[in-house]
């Protein structure tokens, strides 16, 4: 059952939201075009290594106040923390590392598997998430509680829809790209995910110790780009040898 939201903004205000973006040309099936990729010579591919690392105070993080969404809070036996800047022994996690530029005239077919965003105990599950033009994102909602994925990109088209049932499933795959599209939930305004749209098959997101590898890059010349919530865009240029290893370190610093 949809729970009827007490923070300001009532079910009608997101249906009525949802009423308007109805002009989403993202499709909700997987593009069924045969995509005919540049072949990428395993022979001459190399590999590019990133680290990203954080200097500074790390401000504590927020606990979410789930009192509004009692069967949110019940899924919860310890308290839930705002994620948006995970930091630990200087290395920054849930960044997103990706070739930016370099790869214009290559041709990639997107991963078959679908990248899985998790609607469960009122938290996105991962937080950030990567994907490849065309790749589909599968969004699930596993709570007994309705939440809405409304999105508020600046280049994909926006959407928002309704996920009322447990176990409901939604997918969608996006023709452009865009580092990274805020998701969040209207009913619970502590729902925080970002989805990363990248162009070709070269990207991560950092796992605790912050480092990355994109393996089987062709060789060539490249601009390396990390993206972090809250810290930002950085970027850098590297040069690939043929069968050549790259590594870059990425520095932010506190600011506060
Ligand atoms: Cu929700």
């Amino acid at each position: 059952m949809c729970r009827p939201p007490r923070a300001g903004i009532s079910l009608r205000h997101i249906l009525l939201g949802l009423a308007v973006l109805t002009s989403c040309s993202d499709s909700s099936a997987p593009p069924k075009q045969t995509v005919v990729a540049t072949p990428v010579d395993p022979a001459t591919a190399g590999t590019i290594r990133v680290d990203v690392a954080y200097s500074g105070t790390v401000p504590p993080p927020k606990e979410f106040d789930m009192r509004i969404a009692p069967q949110c809070a019940a899924q919860h036996q310890q308290p839930v923390y705002d994620n948006s800047l995970l930091v630990e022994g200087g290395r920054v996690a849930n960044a997103v590392v990706w070739i930016k530029g370099g790869l214009e005239k290559w041709v990639f077919a997107p991963p078959a598997e679908p990248v899985v965003v998790d609607q469960k105990g009122c938290v996105y599950h991962p937080h950030v998430a990567a994907v490849m033009v065309g790749q589909a994102v599968e969004f699930v909602n596993s709570d007994p509680e309705a939440h809405n994925v409304h999105a508020r990109p600046q280049v994909v088209t926006p959407f928002n829809f309704l996920m009322s049932r447990q176990g409901s499933k939604r997918t969608l795959t996006f023709d452009k790209a865009e580092v990274a599209v805020p998701v969040g939930c209207d009913i619970h305004p502590w729902m925080s995910a970002y989805v990363a749209v990248v162009g070709n098959p070269y990207f991560a997101v950092t796992p605790a110790n912050g480092s990355v590898t994109l393996a089987n890059v062709p060789p060539g010349e490249y601009v390396v780009g990390v993206w972090q919530e809250k810290l930002g865009t950085k970027e850098q240029r590297v040069t690939l040898e043929p069968r050549g290893t790259a590594s870059l370190q990425f520095a932010y610093t506190a600011t506060n």
